[in-house]
Parts: C-alpha cells; sequence; structure tokens
C-alpha cells in the first residue's frame, strides 16, 4: 500500500502528471471495461474474436496439438475459449494477478474442457515471465490478445516481447493481437462511447485512488479526455482539471490547478509491416498474419 502511495504522489507531482492504466482496474473499472467492449464504438474485441474464430482451424494446423497455452493477463479467460473449442490443446495456463478473477474462471472453464490440464498461476505477468512454467516440454503457444500490447511504451514494449519469447520458449509461439491505423475519426469514437462507459472508465481510476488510498480526489471536478495523437500514433486518454482542486498521497499534498491533464493510458496503434518488424526484433519469426476485411484489426501468429 505505501508503495503504491508512493507512486502514485511521485506520478501525479511530476511536471506532466500521469497515473499507471492498472488503476483503472478495480471491480468496477473492470465491468466498466466489459462494457466498453460492447459498445458499437469499440471495435477491437469483437473483431480480434472473429478473427480468431474464423482463423483457428488455419493456425491449428501449424501448431499440431500436444500444445499448452500460456496466457498472460487472462483476466475472466473469455478470448481462449475460442480457441478451447476449435483446438485440442493438452494444456492451459491462465497467468493473472487477480486471485478471485482467476480462480473464478478456471472453475468455470475447467469443468468444459476435461482433457485439457489447468494450471492457473496467480502472478503479475510482468514478473512472471522471469520464470519458466514446466508444462512437460511440450510446445507452447503464448496467447497475449486485445491489443494489450499497445499500452506499452515503445521501449518497454520491446523489453516485454522479449519476456514473451521466453515465456513461449525453444520452440514455442506467439499468437498476439494489434489495433491497427486507421481514420482518426474511428480511433476517437471507440475512446469516447456515446454511452460513456469509456468516460467512467477513465474517471473510475480516481473512485479507486480515493477508495484505496483515500486521496481525496473530486471526481465530478474532473473532465474524460481522449484523442488520437497522429504523430506517435497513439490514442492517448486524460482526466483534465475543471477547477483548482488538491488532494493528498503519503503524505504529501499535491495541487492540481484548473486545466491540469492527468495523462491515464496510451493505446498504440500499428501498422501489419510496422508489427512484424517488432516481432522480428525480439526474436520471433512471423509465421502469418490475419486482418479484418475493413482493415481495423490484425492477428498475428509468430514462432521462437
Ligand atoms: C484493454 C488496454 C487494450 O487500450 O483499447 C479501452 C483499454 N481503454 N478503452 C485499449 C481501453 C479505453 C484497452 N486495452
Amino acid at each position: 500500500m505505501i508503495d503504491a502511495a508512493r507512486e502514485v504522489a511521485t506520478s501525479l507531482s511530476a511536471p506532466r502528471p500521469t497515473l499507471d492504466p492498472k488503476y483503472f482496474y478495480d471491480q468496477r473499472g473492470s465491468a466498466l471495461f466489459d462494457a466498453i467492449t460492447r459498445t458499437p464504438e469499440y471495435y477491437p474485441t469483437r473483431t480480434e474474436a472473429s478473427l480468431l474464430a474464423d482463423h483457428a482451424d488455419a493456425m491449428a494446423a501449424e501448431l499440431g496439438s500436444d500444445l499448452v497455452i500460456a496466457e498472460p493477463g487472462a483476466g475472466g479467460c473469455e478470448k481462449v475459449r475460442i480457441l478451447l473449442d476449435r483446438w485440442r490443446p493438452s494444456g492451459y495456463m491462465p497467468l493473472e494477478i487477480s486471485r478471485e478473477c482467476l480462480l473464478g474462471a478456471t472453475r468455470e472453464l475447467a469443468p468444459r474442457y476435461p482433457a485439457v490440464h489447468f494450471s492457473a498461476v496467480c502472478a503479475d505477468y510482468s514478473q512472471a515471465l522471469s520464470f519458466p512454467v514446466d508444462d512437460g516440454g511440450r510446445r507452447r503457444l503464448v496467447f497475449f490478445p486485445g491489443s494489450t500490447i499497445g499500452n506499452f511504451e515503445p521501449a518497454a514494449r520491446g523489453d516485454f516481447l522479449l519476456g514473451l519469447r521466453g515465456l513461449a520458449g525453444g520452440q514455442g509461439y506467439l499468437l498476439i493481437g494489434a489495433d491497427l491505423q486507421k481514420d482518426p475519426a474511428r480511433l476517437n469514437a471507440a475512446y469516447n462511447d456515446a454511452a460513456g462507459h469509456t468516460a467512467a472508465f477513465n474517471l473510475n481510476a480516481l473512485h479507486h485512488l480515493n477508495q484505496r488510498l483515500g486521496c481525496g480526489f473530486d471526481p465530478d471536478a474532473f473532465a474524460h479526455r481522449a484523442f488520437y495523437n497522429e504523430t506517435l500514433h497513439r490514442i492517448e486518454m486524460h482526466l483534465e482539471c475543471r477547477r483548482d482542486q488538491a488532494i493528498t498521497v503519503a503524505d504529501q499534498r499535491i495541487e492540481l490547478p484548473e486545466g491540469t491533464r492527468i495523462h491515464t493510458e496510451n493505446s498504440y496503434k500499428f501498422t501489419v509491416e510496422g508489427f512484424s518488424r517488432e516481432l522480428v526484433e525480439a526474436g520471433f519469426s512471423p509465421v502469418a498474419s490475419w486482418v479484418d476485411d475493413e482493415g481495423l484489426f490484425s492477428v498475428h501468429l509468430a514462432r521462437v
């Protein structure tokens, strides 16, 4: 708790205040993200699910069956069902920091797939990449959907892809989703849905920090801002102060004058060629990539 308080105090008192996107995801935040994925404007989740369903058989031909799927940040393990329904992997290893989420999902999922050996790992996936998990020497497919890779800054993204290669191990594979660059109007709409779920999701970080650290934010004094930065090819989310205020965290008073923007998330957008290059730089050999008919989203299969 102290570490979190110090981390938040440091990031908010910087010249350009930021908050780590992990603070979006308390129980309410996860429910809000689920609501975002069902809005008409937020295309990534449904587009990726269709790509996985449409091409799972082609992937299976390359992967074979004696395979263990390892999914860092598996959450509620919804997306992997598309693969479990179409493949016959020998094992599934979700890695998830939320114990209740992990137990709930695996308890619900395991009985549906009696032939699949489940080994749930409760860990922060950015750390879990550093330790090998024994799955009897079977080939491993690391599954990292959702374009969550877009949340990493470029240098950290390269390091994380190296970590995914380590997790996949020799002869292993990576199956990863990457949202594509497109008309800024389409991107801006996806992060400013008419129902306001994205705004609530963004503001929820303040509610979460009030509950967890007693920061004393007034969420009503903030406005959701999300826009596509065409130079850096990323959606940026911010919380803008509508009036002067001050909060306290780690015994530090932090002034937030009207107009201050707290940067809460980046979601980088890629080209198929550019992302393939990043996979090669991380030591992968791209096997195939698939893009939907509208060119919105991409799924990449690569081998170590
Ligand atoms: C779950 C991180 C992939 O970046 O699109 C959705 C989170 N933020 N709407 C994304 C998010 C605002 C999402 N990721």
